[in-house]
């Protein structure tokens, strides 16, 4: 039988000559002349046992385990347990495949990916995603509170909605249909059906064939539409607000896990600082800052940028708006022959696209031959322009891009659960 009411290690620490129980995963086993120290791991912490008996069970083993706290400097954290006796939930076999009460450091990425149902049990590497759980708290929050009702739309689609390429096929019932590349159509069907304000938290899918460290085939996008706007500008203003509210939710949150990594998050009041720079503005920065002139905003760019901003404006984030129509997809709101869309960058990397679309129906059956495409590609989308949309707009986040940024890691991919690439379709 397994006891409901445990207590949680966290807890036991101030429980100083209290009978407890605690159960969790038996994480390091020492035995120091003939004393045996187990380290017991469970959701909210580690604590020491303390016992002269033999303890033959391997890490990871499961076990419920009763004693008395008690008070001892030596003690990680200031107190031990007095092992008085445990019961085994679960035995785990001796070949534990990665170790996972080492610092990470010392394993490949590859190690820790192939062995994944293993390697997320290292605290280290589970903070991950407890920041990442938070960022995704911090986003619904925020968003409801500025009136932004949450969807959830089809991950199946009929067509492509960031243009054709990237698209996975799928054999359904016989007919062709793709995996969603993002919730792009479906967001701005919602603003128009009379939500106004939406945002979606889902898996996009992508089938770049490229292998790079920040790209995965399926992520979680983190979406965001709203009505009643006539220009990029209210959507940057917006997102800077989320972006402080987020770095003073993770400082506040996640102190523990932050301090795991090393890693802090900017000061979420340097977010005012935040520069907007012109796509062709962004390109002279890099030439005068590199001497070297680029033809994009590359990956290489984008860190030029990023330091450049932490010099000029305390904080290595920049929005870059004014992108030509020609990097943008159909629904890019035009300006002149830039559009009014933007990216958002993060200390080296691009977070976020967003942008106004196009809601006039002239204008949008106009556009499209612009992009190769006639408006039977786009089926029942253009019923949400046509009986009449209001202006509008949204951006989207990539969740294990940030969580990569806010931690510093190396690849998207450690800050993916189970990530897919090329190679990965399992774990
Ligand atoms: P975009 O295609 O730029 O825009 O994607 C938006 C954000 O999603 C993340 N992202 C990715 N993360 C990991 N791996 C990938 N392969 C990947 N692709 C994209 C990035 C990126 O900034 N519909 C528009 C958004 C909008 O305008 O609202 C879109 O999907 O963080």
């Amino acid at each position: 039988m397994v006891n409901e009411n445990r207590t949680l290690i966290a807890d036991a620490f101030s429980k100083t000559g209290e009978q407890v129980e605690l159960c969790g995963w038996v994480h390091r086993v020492r035995n120091l002349g003939g004393v045996r120290f187990i380290v017991l791991r469970d959701r909210s912490g580690q604590m020491q046992l303390v016992s002269d008996a033999d303890f033959p069970l391997p890490v990871e083993s499961v076990i419920c385990a009763r004693g008395t706290v008690r008070a001892s400097d030596k003690a990680p954290g200031g107190a031990e347990i007095a092992l008085e006796s445990y019961n085994v939930l679960a035995q785990a076999a001796p070949d534990l495949p990665v170790a996972v009460n080492q610092d990470p450091g010392g394993l490949s990425l590859g190690a820790i990916l192939d062995n994944r149902m293993i390697s997320l049990r290292n605290p280290k590497l589970l903070a991950i995603f407890r920041i990442q759980a938070v960022c995704v708290q911090a986003f619904g929050d925020f968003f409801r509170s500025e009136g932004f009702t949450e969807i959830k739309s089809s991950k199946i689609i009929g067509g492509g909605s960031e243009g054709g390429t990237n698209l996975f096929p799928l054999d359904y019932f016989g007919k062709k249909a793709y995996l969603a590349q993002s919730p792009q159509l479906y967001k701005q069907a919602m603003v128009a059906a009379g939500l106004e304000r939406v945002f979606e938290i889902g898996h996009a899918y992508r089938a770049e064939k490229h292998e790079t460290p920040r790209h995965i085939n399926e992520y979680v996008s983190l979406d965001v539409e709203m009505g009643f706007i006539d220009s990029e500008r209210p959507l940057i203003e917006l997102e800077r607000r989320f972006m402080a509210y987020l770095f003073e939710t993770v400082r506040r949150d996640n102190a523990r896990e932050l301090g795991l990594w090393e890693a802090d998050v900017p000061n979420p009041e340097s977010c005012d600082a935040i520069p907007i720079v012109s796509y062709d503005e962004a390109k002279d920065i890099v030439k005068k800052t590199t001497g070297q002139r680029v033809m994009d905003v590359n990956p290489e760019a984008e860190r030029v940028l990023c330091d450049w901003a932490q010099k000029e404006h305390g904080i290595a984030m920049v929005f870059i708006n004014d992108f030509p129509r020609r990097k943008r997809p159909f629904y890019a709101y035009p300006r002149d022959q830039k559009t009014m869309s933007f990216d958002l960058l993060f200390r080296g990397l691009e977070i976020t696209t967003g942008g106004r679309r196009i809601h006039e129906y002239p204008m949008l059956l106009e556009a499209l031959p612009k992009y190769g495409l006639k408006e039977s590609d786009l089926g029942a989308y253009m019923d949400i322009f046509k009986y009449g949309c209001p202006p509008h707009g949204g951006f989207a986040l990539g969740l294990e891009r940030i969580t990569q940024k806010i931690l510093g890691l190396a690849n998207i991919k450690e800050a993916t659960l189970f990530p897919r690439d090329r190679q990965r379709v399992a774990p």
